[in-house]
């Protein structure tokens, strides 16, 4: 597959980002037994890697504005563009020493998602998309699974945090998924449920209260493999709203049917 300059843009910061988090990841394993753990030095790697990712892509193009989760909103002296950043997606995963994390960089072009690069740096798994073009892990063509019948499907979900609100009617919502579903998956991030949902692992995905740098990249990765991918009320209020509901046709029918009305 041959990339396009912008593209390249993306993956080359995300390979340094990926780098640093590597080698912070292997430090976090030896933080594990002191009774503060590794919460401090996880959240100092978090900002590092966001610093590189900025200034990498700020290097190639210095006028877009970016949308990041530790530095908030930048405006740019384009308007047109704007970068969707999670430099460590799977917080919670990273600091438990669970190998489930990811860099996300999404796109946005006059408030349309053209790109995005989500990269697992110890799975080393590259995902990338760019409107129009298809879905990629590792160079290799992404489609979306075809089973059609929930009762053959693993269907992946994120929890409502603590203290946040809306766990009973997602309690509701998993109830009915249960029911009937082959089996239901928590990875903890949400950047790599819309890959593995891109990459057919998944056959759906759902979840509520998330932040648009969970799922800038997430969603164009998924869409170019073919995935439909909307909020929970169909609509396409996702990044806005913070409800996501994905699968192929036939699956994400039946997700939205189990999601409740108010969520
Ligand atoms: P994070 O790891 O970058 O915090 C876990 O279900 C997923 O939800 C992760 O992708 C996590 O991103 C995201 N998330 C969104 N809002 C969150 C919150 N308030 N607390 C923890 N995780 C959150
Ligand atoms: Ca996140």
């Amino acid at each position: 597959m041959a990339r396009t300059a912008l593209l390249n843009v993306m993956v080359n910061a995300a390979l340094k980002a990926g780098r640093g988090l590597s080698r912070d990841f292997g430090e976090v394993e030896n933080l594990q037994v002191s009774l503060k753990g590794p919460g401090d030095f996880v959240s100092a790697a978090d900002r590092r890697a966001e610093e590189v990712l900025i200034a990498e892509l700020a290097r190639a193009r210095p006028g877009y504005g970016v949308l990041a989760e530790e530095s908030g909103t930048t405006e740019g002296t384009d308007s047109a563009h704007r970068w969707i950043i999670d430099p460590l997606d799977g917080t919670m995963n990273f600091l438990h020493g669970i190998p489930i994390f990811a860099i996300s960089i999404g796109l946005e072009r006059e408030g349309t998602m053209v790109a995005g690069v989500i990269y697992n740096p110890i799975m080393n798994e590259l995902y990338v998309a760019e409107r129009g073009s298809g879905a990629y892990l590792n160079d290799r063509r992404l489609r979306t699974a075809k089973r059609n019948k929930l009762a053959d499907c693993v269907i992946a979900t994120g929890m409502p945090h603590l203290h946040r609100p809306g766990q009973d009617s997602y309690l509701e919502e998993l109830r009915r998924m249960m029911r009937n579903v082959a089996g239901v998956r928590r990875t903890g991030s949400a950047a790599t449920d819309l890959a593995w949902t891109a990459a057919g692992r998944f056959d759906g995905y759902w979840q509520h209260g998330l932040q648009p740098w969970d799922i800038a990249a997430g969603v164009i990765i998924a869409r170019e493999a073919g995935v439909l991918v909307t909020d929970a009320a169909g609509g396409n209020t996702m990044l806005e709203g913070g409800s996501i509901a994905a699968g192929n046709e036939t699956i994400h029918r039946h997700l939205l049917g189990f999601l409740a009305p108010d969520s």
